[in-house]
């Protein structure tokens, strides 16, 4: 059934376009230091191609998924710090994503570093971008809520420095009409923050793409290591579910350049159940069937925010403590 009032041109006769399609999460397994981005990218290209196969029609790769996670190491060289961005999206690494994607009909979402110029000085932001079938950049986000730290701690074992290597997103928290829905974004840490998903819930999104990189040791305290799947996903599927939202979680997994990254990539519906899930840590495609409407189940009822929501009550959520 056909449901949305959106509608695309086919040349003879306007067409609503879908809301009941199949999406994936593309899991990507360790990336090393010195792999190259068209290395990255042609594992991005197989994954891809399992998408045609599957019929998928939307797919989501991880946060800065073109590169190894490179916050973790103290850059001294700003060269080589700046070796990790990209100046511009696409860029000839990527175009072979882009091209194939469009030539599949498939939209995407993408991570990566992207260093760009404000007002004369370098801005360096932690981003995202939701392409459309039709290879076309139609949404972008900045993340946000950076974790870690801004100097070298000497006593880690390894270093988390987004702080120091990424400013606060400048861009808030976009929704965007596309492939028949309202699609938003978040990356990584942002998942963790209800703020974050609720700024997205009251624009009405419907699918929620999040990519992450979550180390499985927290060194600052240990003993939530074992809790580290689980809070991945108790953040997801409670996202979904308090803003009747589908979310698409792609992590980068596995054991990258001695740091160990947890997995549990997934598709949770607006019920908050998790509908499809990686088994592996390594390239992983899932892909599940999803019905945009079925955000009303959700959206029109126990979350109806019209109806229900306090706003009037909730000022000191917007106070700086
Ligand atoms: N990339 C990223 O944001 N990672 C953080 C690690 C925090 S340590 C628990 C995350 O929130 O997953």
């Amino acid at each position: 059934m056909l449901s949305s009032g959106i509608t695309v041109h086919s040349g003879i006769r306007e067409l609503p376009m879908p809301r009941q399609f199949n999406v994936a999460s593309a899991q990507l397994g360790p990336i090393a230091r010195t792999e190259p981005r068209a290395s990255v990218v042609a594992r991005m290209l197989k994954l891809l191609h399992d998408c045609e196969r599957r019929d998928v029609r939307f797919v989501v790769f991880p946060e800065l998924a073109l590169t190894t996670f490179f916050p973790r190491w103290y850059f001294e060289d700003e060269a080589e710090l700046d070796s990790f961005y990209e100046r511009a999206m696409p860029n000839d690494d990527v175009a072979p994503l882009f091209e194939a994607a469009r030539n599949a009909g498939i939209g995407f979402h993408l991570g990566f570093a992207e260093l760009t110029e404000i007002e004369g000085r370098k801005a360096r932001f932690n981003t995202a971008i939701l392409v459309d079938p039709d290879g076309t950049i139609v949404h972008t986000y900045r993340k946000v809520h950076l974790p870690g730290h801004r100097e070298y701690e000497p006593q880690l074992p390894f270093q988390h420095l987004e702080k120091r290597y990424f400013e606060r997103g400048n861009l808030g928290f976009p929704v965007t009409e596309t492939m028949g829905g309202q699609f938003g974004t978040l990356i990584c840490n942002d998942r963790r923050w209800p703020e974050a998903f609720r700024m997205l819930g009251l624009q009405g999104v419907e699918l929620v793409a999040i990519g992450y990189n979550t180390p499985q040791h927290y060194p600052r305290v240990p003993a939530q290591d074992r809790l580290m799947d689980f809070h991945n996903h108790l953040s997801l599927q409670a996202g979904a579910y308090q803003n009747g939202t589908y979310v698409i979680g792609s992590a980068k997994a596995g054991l990258e350049e001695n740091c160990e990254l947890i997995g549990g990539s997934c598709i949770v519906a607006p019920t908050g159940e998790i509908v499809a899930l990686a088994a592996t840590r390594g390239d992983e495609l899932v892909t599940a069937p999803i019905d945009l409407d079925r955000c009303a189940e959700i959206k029109a009822h126990i979350f109806n925010f019209t109806l229900h929501r306090q706003p009037d009550m909730y000022d000191l959520l917007t106070k700086t403590m």
